[in-house]
């Protein structure tokens, strides 16, 4: 019943979007002066504007519609509730209770999980403020200089993200380091010129199986072995995992394992254990005001109507950008040079979680999901790839990010920043006209003849949609905040296309497949006739090449 009500609600937006194009946005802003009071939600220090979107009233009442039609409040009450909602791993999908400080309880299978939450937030903190105050020694006696997490996917990206995101409220004799990928150059590079003596290592592993991870894992063991001696390796490693035994087995002690639970999704994971290295870097205060800001976040999305609710019009718009008006990609352009690693962040949250082409029940999808994310910071990208943004045959809608403040940064430098991000947005709306062009040619003392022939190259189409996040500053409780908007953001797709949101097959495929070939690749004379033509080939030419 549900579905025939979703396809219905995109049907008539199907319908109504050949009024939307039948006017500019341009138009839209010029024949309505409320566009921008109408379309935009602030809250408190956050807002978000809209009104450069395809979109006019009409549009919006309908995809509240679509989204009543695909009772989303309904399943966002479950995921709140603990139900079971990552149906596939029968699991639930709770990392909003890592930031729930209501006081209220909340129950896995009949069972309140937040004294676990918070005894286990409590070891973390401890932890972190021994090697934020050098009570934490290595082998030799002498305080940590230097922290490398080991991780990758959900436990590495989160933290590597949202340490440099923060990087203004951690200490200058203490570093942080994110190794991840198996290609030996990340550890080796990481490693060069650390000193064994000052160095910890966190294993950062929900599974504690991963390739990647284990391989990075016994190289540093190694490295610490080679300097200190084999003895000194409790001293110099934590973890962080789901699965203790595999940790004790690699020799770490267990006051030093942070755990977290299988209801936290590696890529929803940096709210739990698994940001020990951003505790560390920002201090447990800090990371609280993360925390919370986040909670700020599960509030609004869980109290706000739909279109009062950020997270709700983030997830609507994009549905609507993607399903009906056909545009395959979105792109988010932080002007904020520390949340450099959020397109890259939010890559994985976007598109492991709703890269999916069965419904919930195995059927295929209906309509098409996922969105490819990508993204640099600006103003970097405006030298690069907003060529295309602006005069591409792709429309790429844009979310712009932009602080109001600086953090620790020149108030100049700043307001040049804030300016061309706004002006981008501004530009991708307006376009420019054939006549626009041809009038500022002919001003710039171009004859009228030459102006005509520089004429097509110079006009922008113009409404090219665009939502803007401005908010104070980039600070911890902030950061909590955006993350949060994009998770719940997430999840408002995923309730539509009636998707799982939170397994990822794709990934464990990829996991399964590297382990069977990493044998035939090591051994020169491994048997390959049971493989593809093509991977066949690839094993015999890496041979003669290694040769
Ligand atoms: C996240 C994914 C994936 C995972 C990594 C690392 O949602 O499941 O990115 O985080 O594959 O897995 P481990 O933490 O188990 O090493």
């Amino acid at each position: 019943m549900a579905e025939t009500a979703v396809t219905a609600a995109l049907s008539a937006l199907r319908a109504h979007s050949g009024e939307i194009s039948a006017r500019s946005v341009a138009e839209e802003f010029a024949a309505d002066p409320q566009r921008f009071a109408t379309m935009h939600v602030a809250l408190d220090d956050l807002l978000f504007d809209y009104s450069k979107q395809r979109i006019d009233a009409a549009t919006l009442a309908q995809l509240e519609a679509l989204a009543k039609a695909a009772d989303v409040e309904g399943k966002r009450a479950a995921m709140f509730a603990g139900k079971l909602i990552n149906s596939t791993e029968k699991r639930a999908v709770l990392h909003t209770a890592l930031r729930n400080f209501s006081g209220e309880p909340v129950l896995v299978e009949g069972r309140d999980v937040m004294p676990e939450i918070e005894a286990e937030r409590a070891r973390v903190a401890a932890f972190a403020n021994d090697v934020r105050e050098g009570r934490l020694r290595g082998a030799l006696g002498q305080p940590m200089t230097d922290v490398v997490n080991i991780g990758i996917g959900g436990s590495d990206l989160g933290p590597a993200m949202a340490t440099k995101a923060l990087s203004p409220f951690a200490p200058a004799n203490l570093r942080s380091h994110f190794v991840s990928n198996v290609d030996g150059a990340d550890i080796g590079d990481t490693l060069r010129g650390l000193d064994p003596a000052r160095t910890l290592f966190i294993i950062s592993s929900k599974t504690f199986t991963t390739q990647e991870t284990m391989t990075n894992a016994a190289s540093a063991r190694a490295w610490i072995a080679a300097a200190l001696g084999e003895a000194a390796v409790g001293d110099h490693f934590a973890a962080v995992s789901t699965q203790l035994e595999k940790v004790a087995q690699f020799g770490i002690a267990a006051d030093r394992v942070f755990g977290f639970w299988d209801w936290v999704g590696g890529r929803y994971s940096l709210w739990s254990s698994i940001g020990l290295p951003l505790v560390i870097a920002i201090g447990p205060e800090r990371f609280e005001e993360f925390l919370r800001g986040g909670y700020e976040i599960d509030q609004h999305f869980r109290e706000a109507p739909i279109l009062q609710n950020i997270p709700m019009l983030m997830g609507l718009l994009s549905v609507w950008n993607r399903n009906i008006l056909g545009h395959a990609s979105q792109a988010v352009i932080p002007y904020d040079q520390r949340l450099s690693r959020f397109p890259a962040y939010l890559q994985q949250l976007q598109m492991e979680s709703n890269g999916k082409s069965v419904q919930l029940d195995g059927a295929p999808v209906k309509e098409s999901t996922g969105a490819v994310i990508w993204g640099e910071p600006g103003t970097n990208g405006q030298h690069a790839f907003f060529q295309l943004l602006h005069q591409g045959t792709e429309v790429v809608p844009v979310d712009f990010l932009v602080a109001a403040q600086p953090t620790n940064a020149d108030a100049h430098h700043h307001d040049l920043l804030v300016a061309n991000a706004f002006a981008q947005g501004e530009a991708l709306m307006r376009g420019r006209s054939p006549g626009e062009a041809i009038a500022i040619m002919e001003k710039q003392g171009q004859s009228a003849e030459e102006a005509a022939r520089l004429a097509p190259h110079k006009t922008f189409s113009g409404s090219r949609p665009s939502s803007t996040l401005l908010y104070s500053k980039l600070d911890p409780r902030m950061l909590g905040r955006l993350i949060a908007l994009y998770e719940h953001k997430v999840f408002v797709e995923g309730a539509i296309w009636n998707i799982n949101s939170f397994d990822q097959w794709g990934v464990e495929l990829g996991k399964e497949l590297a382990s069977r070939l990493a044998p035939i690749v090591a051994q020169a004379d491994a048997d390959t006739s049971k493989l593809d033509a093509s991977t066949a080939g690839l094993i015999g030419h890496l041979r003669n090449l290694r040769s």
